[in-house]
């Protein structure tokens, strides 16, 4: 791949933009692909990668109804983290953050990701022994993790209030030290410029608007620039999962829910982790160019609007001047809203379905970002072999039918 010389960083810097080279293709789509993949967001571009690096299949599309990664993708707070409480979660939640580890080398592209550590605090006893429960299964399972009391976190964080005058006192907290935060946009482009390399066709302002079938499998998909033929078809889109199930008579057990956040001003460096509250519903870290990036839990009502109320981030920035209260006079910026598709148990659903040949990936709900790589490669997998990959076995859609749940609220991080 190209790599560019100081000069030609600032040449670019002078060139108001013009005559750079793209960094992939703008291809027309073709007739007929062995696999189209619906959601251009980091997990559908992971996908589409591990399929052409892992399993061979290059013709593949991606078609995506806005542009690459506008999604949640650039919606999220980035934290990345593998501390889920039940085995098959955190294997995968693991996997993800293994492939996180060796990425920016494998794309050749930055991702940026800092393993900078997570704090999820604990405000009372319950949540003290749930995070002591937590951490164990975490090491039992190879996972980094330790349990802290008020004086170690207050080490970690001096920023964080662990005083006995808070209104919920911080009692200790679970501290993963191999978690972190990545740049969003740049794990959608490096996944893209990377599977564009490989010869897959992304394809964008193309939206999905139905599922063709041939004798009841899967023979592609109409668009609002035509029909594109497809021996398989993987849709990865989300909030609007529910939207492309229905149009194949599929009912997935899935809610659309508002999640939201918002960033500060830039300010000077006051913070080096991640800090996470379930009990108050807020979490905070502080971006590469100064911002506080600060987000909410869900709001609780159903919606497809990228927007969340007034009511969930002014919740959520009370909570944050009380657990940091040097922050209070700090201007916030902006504040925005992703749509989030939320399973009964907080996991998320990798799985062939009843129509052959295709495929969901769905149910990441507030949580699917750090899974991102490990995402896009299991499901690969389950595409490339119409079989799941050892660790999406426990994740497919039979579970809502046979009762194996795993729920993972308490892990979630983000109160929904
Ligand atoms: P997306 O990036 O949303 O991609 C799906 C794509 O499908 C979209 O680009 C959409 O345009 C496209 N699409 C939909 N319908 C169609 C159609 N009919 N035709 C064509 N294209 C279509 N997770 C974490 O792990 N850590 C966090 O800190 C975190 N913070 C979050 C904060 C907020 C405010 C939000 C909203 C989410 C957060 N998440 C977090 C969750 C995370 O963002 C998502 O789980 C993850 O980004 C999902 O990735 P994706 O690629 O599946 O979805
Ligand atoms: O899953 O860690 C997470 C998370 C943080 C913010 C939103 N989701």
């Amino acid at each position: 791949m190209k790599r560019y010389s100081v000069f030609s960083l600032f040449k670019h810097a002078l060139s108001h933009h013009e005559n750079w080279q793209r960094v992939w293709r703008n291809p027309k789509p073709k007739q007929v692909y062995d696999v189209v993949i619906v959601g251009g967001g980091g997990h559908g571009l992971a996908t589409a990668y591990y399929l052409a690096k892992e399993h061979g299949i290059t013709n593949v599309a991606v078609v995506e109804k806005g542009y690459l990664g506008g999604g949640n993708t650039a919606r999220n707070t980035t934290i990345v983290r593998s501390n889920y409480l039940w085995d098959e979660a955190a294997n995968l939640y693991e996997h993800a953050m293994k492939l996180w580890e060796g990425l920016s080398q494998d794309l050749n592209y930055n991702v940026m990701f800092s393993q900078r550590g997570v704090l999820n605090l604990g405000h009372n006893l319950q949540d003290m022994r749930d995070i002591e429960r937590r951490v164990n299964a975490n090491r039992l399972n190879g996972i980094d993790g330790n349990v802290l009391n008020a004086a170690q976190v207050k080490e970690i964080c001096p920023l964080l209030d662990c005083s006995d005058n808070a209104r919920y006192p911080v009692l200790g907290a679970s501290w993963q030290p191999r978690a972190g935060v990545a740049r969003h946009d740049a794990v959608a482009w490096g996944f893209a410029r990377a599977a564009d390399a490989l010869g897959v066709d992304l394809i964008q302002q193309t939206e999905v608007t139905g599922i063709r079938r041939h004798e009841g499998a899967v023979c592609g998909v109409e668009t609002n620039n035509g029909f594109i033929a497809a021996k398989k078809v993987a849709c990865v889109a989300s909030g609007n999962s529910s939207e492309l199930a229905r149009m194949v008579g599929l009912e997935l057990p899935l809610e659309s829910h508002p999640l939201q956040a918002c960033v500060s001003e830039p300010i000077k460096p006051i913070i080096d982790t991640v800090v996470m509250s379930n009990a108050v519903h807020g979490y905070m870290s502080q971006s590469d160019k100064g911002d506080l990036v600060i987000g909410a839990g869900i709001d609780s009502y159903n919606g497809y609007g990228q927007r969340g109320s007034f009511q969930g981030i002014e919740h959520t920035l009370a909570a944050i001047c009380e657990l940091f209260p040097d922050v209070r006079r700090v201007r916030m910026n902006r504040a925005w809203g992703g749509i989030v598709d939320t399973t009964p148990d907080a996991c998320p659903i990798i799985s062939k379905t009843s129509v052959p040949g295709l495929y969901f990936n769905c149910g990441w709900g507030t949580g699917g970002f750090k899974a991102t790589p490990g995402s896009g490669n299991v499901f690969a997998h389950t595409i490339a072999h119409d079989d799941p990959h050892p660790l999406a076995k426990a994740f497919t859609i039979d579970r809502f039918n046979s009762g194996f749940l795993i729920d993972e609220h308490g892990a979630a991080g983000v109160a929904h």
